[in-house]
């Protein structure tokens, strides 16, 4: 989850969220190297003391900065398109769940092994432990195996909710009368934390989501015990 003073992206538990950083880290530097030269050129040309007066046309200039941009711009399409098409891949999942969007709550649904469906309602203020997170904590986790490709299915039963979880490089919006899908794998156990992203009334700000991931022998444990 972000703690404070947290100005970038959340360390990456998946690896798809690990090629999200390295896309934006490659982006940020072509930006910086862009921001760099575009400020040295104006700032040079501000402050010198030569004027001319007469200068209508500079095919060459004209030549220059338009190619080069153009070629700045393939360094960025081409990852772009390679992570967007990384992203979009569904690779053999082990395990589908289901998410459904209410207002103001998340559901979810383990159709596969055992039929286990149970709501998912934030943990008021005053009833948190004092290692818990505002805002953050739910009554009912999700649980998950790491190691373990992951499908889920995004759905709402009313508004438009947007299923996100930062560290793990996921963000699906939850329409209603639709059914969406993504995929991802988690590289370690732990908890992480997201959030609705889709503003969808009075209490969007109140529906958080938490992955519990485990091994998958703990898992097994969890689906057989589940009553
Ligand atoms: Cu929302």
């Amino acid at each position: 989850m972000a703690t404070w003073s947290n100005f970038n992206f959340q360390n990456s538990n998946s690896p798809l969220m690990e090629q999200i950083i390295f896309f934006h880290d490659h982006t940020l530097i072509i930006l910086i190297m862009i921001t760099i030269l575009v400020g040295y050129l104006m700032l040079s040309l501000f402050f010198n003391k030569f004027i001319n007066r007469f200068l209508l046309e500079e095919q060459m200039i004209e030549l220059i900065w338009t190619i080069l941009p153009a070629i700045t711009l393939i360094f960025i399409a081409l990852p772009s398109l390679r992570l967007l098409y990384l992203l979009d891949d569904i690779n053999n999942p082990l395990i589908t769940i289901k998410s459904i969007g209410h207002q103001w709550y998340w559901s979810y649904e383990y159709s596969d092994l055992k039929n286990i469906s149970f709501d998912s309602y934030m943990i008021p203020s005053n009833e948190l432990n004092l290692n818990n997170f505002r805002l953050l904590e739910v009554d009912n986790r999700i649980i998950l195996p790491i190691k373990t490709q992951i499908r889920i299915m995004i759905t709402s039963s009313d508004v438009i909710h947007s299923w996100t979880v930062p560290s793990l490089g996921v963000k699906m919006d939850a329409n209603p009368g639709r059914l969406n899908q993504t995929n991802f794998f988690i590289n370690r156990p732990g908890l992480y934390y997201g959030q609705c992203s889709e503003i969808c009334g009075a209490n969007h700000s109140f529906m958080p989501i938490v992955i519990e991931s485990i091994l998958m022998k703990n898992f097994i444990e969890w689906i057989n015990n589940y009553s």
